[in-house]
């Protein structure tokens, strides 16, 4: 029996994960480093300061910067997201979450939030789903993100399940590698040839099919 189901946030429950791309993509274009969504998915799953890093990196600014003045660029693709989350109703739920949710929650199975975002319990309210969440593993609180298992097994121990009969639903390639380095069963949401090399057990177009009896059965194969 599954003895918890952890979640990532953006990409997984809602649409976020294009929100942060049209974010970066802006501050890439300002400061003359353009990229696509195929560079995008090593962005995905990876904190703030992380995922500025590789822009600036891909764009060879690296070097160019003070930290003040990166922390100034994160703070800016921070301000242009946090502005796109505005209209986010609980209608932008993904397909099929808020019924997988409340199906866990009949059967007394706990539901987890492993997410890196900082923004998490503001996206998490706007969606009107905090309730059905026993647990929101804090991104600070850990010393590693992913692609290291440190949040999703923090997500674990707090409600009381064995790493083994958790099930790590995640649509970005660190977040598969981070379930996987747990020891958990990994469902990923998105493109196979993107998230099989990662590791996922099954991979998934949408969360549409994403249920309880899907869930259990991925767990006994
Ligand atoms: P923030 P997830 C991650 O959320 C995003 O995938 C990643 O693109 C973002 O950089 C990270 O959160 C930090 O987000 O800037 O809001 O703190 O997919 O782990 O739910
Ligand atoms: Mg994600």
């Amino acid at each position: 029996t599954i003895e918890a189901v952890i979640f990532d946030l953006d990409g997984v429950i809602t649409d976020t994960a294009e929100y942060h791309y049209i974010a970066w993509k802006q501050l890439g274009q300002e400061l003359g480093i353009p990229f696509d969504k195929e560079f995008n998915e090593q962005l995905k799953g990876i904190s703030r300061m992380q995922s500025l890093e590789r822009i600036l990196q891909l764009g060879g600014q690296d070097q160019s910067y003070s930290q003040a003045e990166k922390a100034d660029f994160a703070r800016r693709k921070n301000e242009h997201y946090v502005s796109l989350l505005d209209s986010l109703t609980p209608e932008h739920t993904y397909p099929g979450i808020r019924e997988l949710l409340l199906e866990l929650r009949s059967a007394g199975i706990p539901a987890v939030i492993a997410s890196a975002s900082k923004n998490a319990p503001q996206i998490l309210r706007a969606l009107g789903l905090e309730s059905l969440f026993q647990y929101v593993v804090h991104p600070d609180s850990v010393a590693h993100g992913k692609p290291a298992p440190d949040l999703f097994l923090r997500g674990a121990v707090e409600v009381g399940a064995e790493a083994s009969r958790c099930i790590g639903i995640e649509d970005a390639q660190a977040g598969i590698q981070a379930i996987k380095a747990a020891g958990m069963i990994a469902i990923g949401i998105g493109e196979e040839n993107v998230l099989k090399p990662a590791g996922a057990d099954v991979v998934m177009k949408d969360t549409g099919g994403v249920n309880l009896s899907f869930l259990e059965e991925t767990l006994q194969a």
